[in-house]
């Protein structure tokens, strides 16, 4: 009957209804769909995941192999995929506990939990349904639930979902490696949009910096203390009685002066939004969204309100093509403040004081603009994704020329086209220091790349050694946000002169290595490949990398090994340290190079304002044929020019003649021009041997002897500056 009366309505309303007989055909290629018997396209489409339409292409080749097997169980729908013998299960979005997720379960189901303390952790704010299997081969696969209704993966020899919602199509693509996968995944979904350059910067929050002097004091004292930092975070505490879009006025008496003054010592600032709307008749977002009609209602037509850190409020139902258009409208005028990145918390929803964490299942979305009306059973996962999607686009409403910057805490597998994440409430413990690396691996494999933790950690009060490890890692975070919930502070120098000095030298490298970060933005924004990647991407078929979750990547280049890693598992070749700093202290993680990699890397800064390629070092780490290769991306760091070529991709062709190094430069993409003193960085088992930035054009520089690793200065070699414009890959000494 229900079905009967959705049809009907989806018919008044001029959807077209699909009736598919089980169905399943080749979309592109090694990408297939899998459609149930009688499905019922109205129940899950349009996708907000998967961008494309399928349209089939050809047959399922017979030994296609991985096929989804649609079944019930206890009165809810079953897909059962049977795998390979040896099959890595990874992904599944932000999930805890270990990288491998083989005989794991997972709850889909956006879930806001503090200290991660219920349900084994096994749900948390963001829901991907997506499963990456690596085969023992190194061959991959990967699956799309594609619905958002409440479901679970399970994950033993086989792959089991369960739906809490009617039957949904099933993707299932295969590529032969995980970089590969990574990318038919991007191609389906989208992926990041290049963020600005300051967003890749190092981030400091607090629940809650305020007055505002308080804001000031903290961002004066990183550059006192000349430890960099790009952005300070406002959490619920500016706001009038955690009103959205107001001001407390004894506390926040002048944003724009704020942001403004901010902004004069090159610091950006970030304001929290929740989701939840004060039920107050006279507040005026509250007064509008009763007269808009754009709150979500009960099963029985009334406004639903629960519980939150105003009071009670009502929710704003995103799915409502007007209601993100007012959410819109609300959100560009507040960007008149001056704030420069927005923050967008609670919106699982979150709502406290019942056992459930959220609203109830019933609940009415109204829908429109091609999303049919549903239940919050159904929308509930998207809840936040569609809020973070109407946050990008006022931001980028109000400021046309300017790259928007949203986090968002809840989220679903896309929403990385409209929102950097973090992993929400987690604890300052060693456990959570640890578990933070399989996780942001996991988003990352998950098309969520621009994720982190709160470094510290953000329930409990993190020890100075805690801290100082943390923050050796967290340098390295593709979001790195120190955040922290306690009455404690976790600032940098808040544990003594010795952790402070550990915080700049961590936070210091990644300044130097924005080139580097950057260039593997780019990367991610083309392609989705994830910039914090599992080490099996070195070497898919080496058995022994593809549980290793101290040790990450970053990029194709490094390794970033925690000083407390134990027997971490290491790709084979001559993979060497890279010796950053002449001091040295406990905490730093070891950088790793590898064989055959150029990796640009530029001078301290202390923030972002300051970023320019003029002066760059390659740091080179030959192959044992001799040859290296690396890129290097740069544009404004701002603003879209880069869409219309106004950036500059570089490739460093590296290799070793006689004693000495030639590294050929390639402008090979872009028409931006830039001026450049290199120098070489040769990275030996000892040390990093430097030359003299260059002078001149001169293409070949004279190497270091390598037999004894002394070093001879020979300015009239080593120096040359290249003018970018121009390949000059031809020329020769
Ligand atoms: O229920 O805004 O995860 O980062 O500091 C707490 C206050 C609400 C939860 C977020 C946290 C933030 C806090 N928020």
């Amino acid at each position: 009957m229900k079905k009967i009366l959705l049809t009907l309505f989806s018919f008044l309303i001029g959807f077209t209804l699909h009736v598919y007989s089980q169905t399943s055909f080749l979309f592109d290629e090694n990408m297939a769909v899998f459609y149930p018997a009688g499905f019922d396209s109205v129940q899950t489409l349009p996708s907000p995941a998967v961008e494309r339409d399928l349209l089939p292409i050809s047959d399922i080749p017979v030994d296609w192999g991985i096929i989804p097997v649609y079944g019930t169980d206890s009165g809810k729908v079953t897909v059962t995929i049977n795998c390979e013998e040896g099959t890595d299960f990874y992904a599944t979005g932000e999930v805890t506990g270990h990288l491998r997720r083989n005989n794991t379960e997972i709850t889909l189901w956006n879930t806001d939990n503090y200290g991660y303390r219920n349900y084994g952790g096994t749900r948390l704010y963001q829901s991907h349904p997506w499963i990456l299997g690596v085969k023992p081969d190194g061959t991959c696969f990967g699956i799309i639930a594609d619905h958002t209704w409440r479901q679970k993966i399970k994950l033993s020899d086989a792959i089991k979902i369960t739906s809490d919602g009617p039957s949904f199509r099933v993707i299932v693509i295969k590529r032969n490696n995980p970089k590969e996968i990574m990318k038919a995944l991007g191609n389906l979904i989208g992926t990041i949009n290049l963020p600005p350059l300051w967003a890749i910067g190092h981030q400091q929050s607090r629940y809650s910096y305020y007055p505002d002097s308080k804001v000031k004091e903290i961002a004066e004292q990183f550059r006192q203390r000349e430890i960099p930092c790009d952005v300070i975070w406002m959490d619920i505490d500016y706001m009038d009685g955690v009103r959205p879009f107001t001001f407390n006025k004894t506390y926040f008496p002048d944003p724009v002066g704020l942001n403004s003054y901010l902004n004069s010592i090159k610091f950006k600032s970030i304001y929290i939004i929740d989701a939840g709307t004060k039920q107050e008749p006279g507040y005026s977002v509250y007064d509008r969204g009763i007269a808009g009609n754009h709150f979500v209602k009960t099963d029985s037509g009334s406004i639903y309100y629960g519980e939150v850190w105003p009071g009670l409020c009502a929710f704003p139902d995103y799915t409502r093509p007007e209601t993100r258009a007012w959410w819109k409208g609300l959100q560009r005028n507040f960007m008149q403040c001056g704030a420069d990145g927005i923050w967008n918390d609670m919106n699982e929803p979150a709502v406290f004081g019942d056992t459930i964490g959220t609203m109830p299942d019933n609940n009415r979305h109204a829908g429109g603009g091609g999303l049919p009306a549903g239940s919050h059973l159904r929308y509930h996962n998207v809840y936040g994704m569609l809020m973070s999607m109407s946050t990008y686009e006022a931001l980028l409403e109000a400021n046309p020329d300017k790259r928007p910057f949203v986090l968002t805490r809840a989220g679903f597998l896309g929403g990385q086209r409209y929102a950097a994440t973090w992993t929400g409430d987690n604890v300052s413990s060693w456990e959570h220091l640890k578990m933070s690396i399989p996780m942001s691996i996991n988003l990352g494999l998950s098309g969520q790349p621009f994720n982190g933790p709160d470094i510290g950690g953000y329930v409990g009060n993190a020890t100075p050694e805690l801290f100082g490890h943390w923050i050796a890692l967290g340098a390295f975070y593709p979001f790195s946000r120190n955040h922290n919930g306690e009455p404690s502070e976790q600032e940098p120098w808040a544990f003594g002169p010795e952790i402070e000095k550990v915080s700049q030298t961590a936070i210091g490298r990644r300044y130097r290595l924005l080139p580097y970060f950057y260039t593997l933005f780019r990367e991610a924004s083309q392609t989705g490949i994830p910039i914090m990647r599992p080490l099996f991407f070195a070497d898919p078929a080496d058995l022994s990398l593809r549980d290793e979750e101290q040790a990450f990547m970053l990029g194709d280049d490094l390794i970033i090994l925690p000083r407390w890693a134990n027997d971490a598992k290491l790709p084979a070749g001559n993979w060497k340290k890279i010796k950053l700093e002449d001091t040295e202290d406990n905490y730093q993680v070891t950088v790793i190079l590898r064989p055959g990699a150029v990796i640009p890397m530029g001078k301290l800064i202390q923030s972002t304002a300051d970023y320019n390629t003029e002066f760059i070092t390659l740091l080179v780490n030959p192959n044992e044929d001799g040859t290296a290769t690396g890129t290097l991306y740069d544009d404004e760091g701002n603003g879209f020019g880069y869409r219309s070529g106004d950036y500059a991709m570089h490739r460093f062709d590296a290799s070793k003649e006689g004693d000495r190094l030639k590294i050929e430069i390639t402008l090979t993409e872009g028409t931006r021009r830039v001026n450049r003193h290199y120098r070489i960085g040769y990275v030996t088992d000892d040390e990093v041997i430097y030359t003299d930035y260059s002078s001149d054009t001169t293409q070949y520089m004279d190497m270091v002897n390598e037999i004894t690793g002394s070093r001879r200065d020979r300015t009239d070699f080593t120096d040359f500056l290249m003018n970018a414009g121009q390949k000059i890959c031809q020329m020769q000494k």
